[in-house]
C-alpha cells in the first residue's frame, strides 16, 4: 500500500514536471534519398586542455523544477502535403526568401503512439521489484562529446540535455533504489580520443547506455568498441548515414541523416534561393566532406553548375580560399561544416566584400556562429535536424529547466540529448524486467530494438530496425546575426521525411 501511494505521488510530480513530453508533431513531407559517398576518416576540430571532470560521476538528486510555463515556440511555417501515390510534395516557404522547394518523397509511416517516454518509463518504474532494484544498484549512463575546444557549445548542452533527463527521470527512480547517475566524457571532436575514451567506458560494468556524439567522425571511431561490448548508444546529434548504415546492431540516433540534409539543402538552393551556381567548401571531416558530397550530387542533378569543391582544415585565415571564391563569383557558398569554422570563413568573406548567401548544414546550428560572425551573417541559411529548442511547443518545460539549472539558453540538440536518455532508460528498464534482475548489454539494445512509438519533446519518435528514427524531420532556418536571438530564427520550412530506403 505504501508503495503504490509513493508510486502515485511520484507520477504526480514526474508528470507535473514533464508536462511538455506529449506528442511531437508530424507533417508528411518527405524527402528523395541519395546514395551514400563515403565520407574521409579525418580529424574533426582540435580542442585545447579538457575543462571537464571527464569519466566523474555526477549526483544526479535535483529537486523538482515547478515552473509555470509559457511556450517559446515561434510560428511555424504553412506546410502543404500533396498525399498522392505519386510521391511528390511541395513545400511553401516563408517570405525570406521567396519560392517553394519541391521535394521527392518516399513513404513516411503513420504509426499511432504509446504515449510519452516519460510514461512509458513511469509505468516501467512501477514494474521494478525490489529484486531487480537490487540487482540493477548503480546504473551510468554516459554523455561522451566534445567538453572543450571548438564545438564544446553544442558537445556541453548535449551532456547538459542528459543531466536533465536522468536527474528527471531519477527522481522516479529512486524509490525503488536504483540510481541513476550521469558520467560526462569529453571526447574534444578528436577520433582518436572518442576511441581512447571508448574503451574506458566499457570497461565499466555499471555502464549500460552510452549519449553520444556530436560529431560523426568522432562516433564512428568509437563505434567498433561499443560494439564489441553490445553497448547501446543513441546520438542525438550524428548525420553522417554510415553511423546506422555500418551494420552495428547497437547504434541509434533521433535525428535525420546528411543523406537527406544535403540534398534538401541544395533543393532549396535551387528552387528557392535560385542560385545556378555554387561553390562547395568542407572540413574535411566524415560529416563535412559527406553533407557536402551529398549537396553536390543533388546540386549538380538540378543543373546547378559547381564551380568549386574545396577542403579545409584551416581555422583562422581563410584569404587564400576566399580569393579562389571571389574569383569564381558564385550565387551561392555552401559549406559542409561546424559553426567554429564557418564564423571566421563568413566574417572574412564580408570583409572582402563577398556577399555571396551563404548555406550550410546543422553544424552551422549555434548561436556561437552569430558570435563569431554577427553582421556578417545576413543572407545565411542552414538546414538542420535539431533546431532551436523553441521549435518544439513540447520541449517547453525542457528549456525552462535548462535555463534554470545550467543558466543559459538550451543549445540546439540538448533537447535531442534529453529524448536520448528516455530511451536509454526506457531500454535498461525493460531489459531489466525482462531478465528479471540486471541485464546484460545486448538485453538492453534488444530492448531498445523492441520499444514502442513514443513521444519525446522533440518528436515522436519510431526507431527502423536500423537504428534511424521514422521519420525525421529536417528544418531550414535564415540564420540571425544576435547571438542572444538565435532561437528566434526564422524557420523557412519543415521537411518530414522516411530515411532512405536499401
Ligand atoms: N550533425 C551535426 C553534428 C556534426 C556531425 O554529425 O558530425
Amino acid at each position: 500500500m505504501k508503495r503504490a501511494l509513493s508510486l502515485l505521488m511520484l507520477v504526480g510530480i514526474l508528470t507535473a514536471m514533464l508536462a511538455a513530453c506529449g506528442g511531437g508533431t508530424t507533417t508528411t513531407t518527405p524527402a528523395k534519398p541519395t546514395n551514400t559517398p563515403a565520407g574521409p576518416a579525418t580529424v574533426a576540430p582540435a580542442s585545447t586542455a579538457s575543462t571537464a571532470a571527464a569519466g566523474t560521476t555526477v549526483a544526479t538528486t535535483i529537486a523538482a523544477t515547478t515552473v509555470s510555463t509559457t511556450t517559446a515556440a515561434t510560428t511555424v511555417p504553412t506546410t502543404t502535403v500533396a498525399a498522392t501515390t505519386v510521391p511528390t510534395t511541395t513545400v511553401a516557404a516563408t517570405t525570406v526568401p521567396t519560392g517553394t522547394t519541391t521535394v521527392a518523397a518516399t513513404a513516411v509511416p503513420t504509426t499511432t503512439s504509446a504515449g510519452s517516454v516519460t510514461d512509458y518509463i513511469i509505468t516501467l518504474v512501477g514494474q521494478i521489484t525490489p529484486e531487480i532494484a537490487k540487482a540493477l544498484g548503480t546504473v551510468k549512463i554516459v554523455s561522451h562529446t566534445p567538453l572543450s575546444g571548438a564545438d564544446a557549445d553544442l558537445g556541453t548542452g548535449i551532456s547538459n540535455g542528459v543531466n536533465l533527463g536522468i536527474a528527471q527521470i531519477g527522481t522516479a527512480i529512486v524509490s525503488t533504489g536504483v540510481k541513476l547517475e550521469l558520467l560526462p566524457f569529453d571526447d574534444k571532436s578528436q577520433p582518436e580520443v572518442g576511441t581512447s575514451n571508448a574503451k574506458k567506458i566499457i570497461t565499466d560494468p555499471e555502464v549500460l547506455c552510452v549519449v553520444g556524439h556530436l560529431n560523426s567522425g568522432v562516433a564512428l571511431a568509437a563505434l567498433p568498441d561499443y560494439s564489441n561490448a553490445n553497448l547501446l548508444m543513441i546520438s542525438p546529434a550524428n548525420t553522417n548515414p554510415r553511423i546506422t548504415d555500418s551494420g552495428y546492431a547497437n547504434a541509434f540516433r533521433v535525428v535525420g541523416r546528411d543523406d537527406l540534409q544535403g540534398p534538401i539543402g541544395a533543393r532549396f538552393a535551387s528552387e528557392t534561393l535560385k542560385a545556378k551556381s555554387v561553390f562547395i567548401l568542407h572540413d574535411k571531416t566524415d560529416y563535412g566532406q559527406g553533407v557536402a558530397e551529398f549537396f553536390r550530387q543533388e546540386a549538380e542533378r538540378l543543373g546547378l553548375k559547381v564551380l568549386g569543391f574545396e577542403g579545409t582544415e584551416e581555422k583562422s585565415d581563410f584569404s587564400s580560399i576566399l580569393t579562389t571564391i571571389q574569383a569564381a563569383n558564385p550565387d551561392l557558398i555552401y559549406f559542409g561544416g561546424l559553426f567554429g569554422q564557418a564564423g571566421p570563413l563568413l566574417r572574412q568573406a564580408r570583409e572582402r566584400g563577398i556577399t555571396t548567401k551563404f548555406l550550410g548544414p546543422d553544424g552551422l546550428d549555434s548561436s556561437v556562429l552569430a558570435k563569431l560572425a554577427g553582421n556578417a551573417l545576413s543572407d545565411t541559411y542552414y538546414t538542420t535536424v535539431a533546431a532551436p529548442v523553441s521549435t518544439f511547443p513540447n520541449a517547453a518545460q525542457f528549456a525552462l529547466a535548462y535555463q534554470a539549472k545550467f543558466n543559459g539558453v538550451a543549445t540546439p540538440f540538448s533537447a535531442q540529448a534529453f529524448d536520448a536518455t528516455g530511451f536509454c532508460t526506457a531500454s535498461i528498464l525493460k531489459a531489466a524486467i525482462e531478465a528479471k534482475g540486471k541485464p546484460t548489454r545486448a538485453q538492453v539494445v534488444a530492448a531498445m530494438k523492441s520499444l514502442p512509438t513514443l513521444d519525446g519533446i522533440t518528436a515522436t519518435y519510431t526507431f527502423n530496425p536500423q537504428g534511424d528514427p521514422n521519420p525525421a524531420t529536417y528544418y531550414i532556418f535564415a540564420a540571425n546575426t544576435d547571438p542572444a536571438k538565435w532561437n528566434e530564427n526564422k524557420l523557412i520550412t519543415r521537411i518530414v521525411s522516411a530515411p532512405p530506403t536499401k
